[in-house]
């Protein structure tokens, strides 16, 4: 089913933008990773996460949510996984549409304020 394959890359695009957002609320303070997510963005089970495992994993989130294939997300394409606030952040030239570049800028941000130490690694 779609629906579960898609699933951990919802959860974790959720709680990412989540915490990228300023109005966020502070709850959560434990990584947005959980073990499942890890061990998805983990591909070389190296144990940490490189930039190149997460770019992989964020581009092919992108083409499961462009659903007509247009390499641009619209709120239709992300209702459901975007909240209109989040959709807002990422689509930067505020266009109305989410471009690859546009996503992967946004969550390579990430990326770098979840590598704590700078290693260039995430670890669960
Ligand atoms: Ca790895
Ligand atoms: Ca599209
Ligand atoms: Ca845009």
């Amino acid at each position: 089913m779609k629906t579960l394959t898609l699933k951990p890359a919802i959860l974790l695009m959720t709680g990412l933008l989540a915490l990228g957002s300023a109005q966020a609320q502070n709850t959560v303070q434990q990584s947005p990773l959980t073990p499942e997510h890890f061990a998805a963005l983990d591909r070389n089970k190296s144990g940490g996460v490189s930039k190149e495992e997460y770019e992989v994993f964020m581009r092919e989130s992108f083409q499961k949510m462009d659903k007509n294939g247009d390499q641009r997300l619209t709120p239709a394409e992300t209702s459901g996984v975007l909240t209109a606030e989040q959709f807002a952040a990422v689509d930067a030239n505020k266009d109305g549409a989410i471009t690859l570049d546009e996503f992967i800028e946004h969550v390579m941000r990430d990326f770098d304020r979840y590598d704590y130490d700078k290693d260039g690694q995430l670890k669960p």
